[in-house]
């Protein structure tokens, strides 16, 4: 367990549970860097264990154990932090775009996460995927793309001028699914949507993204290859890349 920052505004002591494969993990763990709250981290896996499902019902990470008892899911897990940590809102004062932000994260869950995920066998899992499958993803993707298209606005952050957990979890989902994307369909998810290169590179330079996406790329290798999945990061894709080692 490492305690990841500790800022003057303690309000809350919070564990996060769960590792730096998972996006959802890295998404609820942005959001608490992004706040400077003060919390730690429990690096585990998913489990059916009792005492784990007593913490996260479905026996999936993240959870996040706050003084009032766990909370799992990582959209609730972001509408906790705004609303009982300090820092900075990731969340818009303005109702409508409030809930433009939660828009935003169900389509990118609901639409996009989810279908990706069911090619994770043959991608990062090391087993395959059927023609069908691959097929009727394909076809949902598309309208996926299209949606998200009309959504983002780019100015710069996905739904303004201010970072929102909008852009965070879209971020953590979209880096796998372009991996993906160019792995079985052969096209970039993020190539697709213009100005999605762009806000990648400035998400890249936030100091969130720095410390989440280090941890991630370095697990993430050794995930793949205990899989032995078909991809490796030698494939490229995606929006974290590792430094390039000076030869
Ligand atoms: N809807 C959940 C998804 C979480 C999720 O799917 N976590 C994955 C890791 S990325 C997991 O725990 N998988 C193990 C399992 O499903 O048993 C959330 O928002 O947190």
């Amino acid at each position: 367990m490492t305690t990841e920052r500790l800022s003057p505004a303690v309000i809350v002591p919070l564990r996060l549970h769960g590792y730096a494969v998972s996006n959802y993990f890295n998404i609820a763990r942005a959001a608490l860097i992004e706040k400077a709250a003060p919390f730690e981290i429990v690096r585990v896996r998913a489990s059916q264990e009792e005492a784990f499902l007593r913490m996260s019902p479905l026996g999936k990470i993240p959870f996040l154990e706050t003084p009032s008892g766990p909370l799992s899911e990582t959209i609730p897990i972001l509408e906790y932090l705004e609303e009982c940590v300090d820092g900075p809102h990731l969340y818009p004062a303005d109702p409508l775009q409030r809930a433009r932000v939660r828009q935003v994260m169900n389509i990118v869950q609901l639409y996009l996460d989810m279908q990706v995920r069911r090619l994770y066998p043959g991608v990062y899992l090391g087993t395959s995927n059927q023609a069908e499958t691959i097929q009727a993803i394909g076809q949902t993707l598309e309208v996926t793309i299209n949606g998200l298209r009309r959504l983002f606005t780019f100015r710069p952050f996905l739904l303004g001028d201010t970072l929102t957990s909008a852009d965070l979890f879209t971020l953590y989902c979209v880096d796998l699914a372009d991996r993906l994307t160019r792995f079985v369909y052969g096209w970039s998810l993020i190539e697709r949507i213009d100005g999605l290169a762009e806000w990648s590179r400035l998400m890249t330079t936030r100091d969130s993204t720095r410390i989440v996406a280090t941890e991630f790329l370095k697990v993430f290798r050794g995930y793949l290859t205990d899989k032995g999945a078909a991809y490796d990061l030698s494939l490229g894709g995606g929006i974290f890349m590792e430094p390039h080692s000076a030869d």
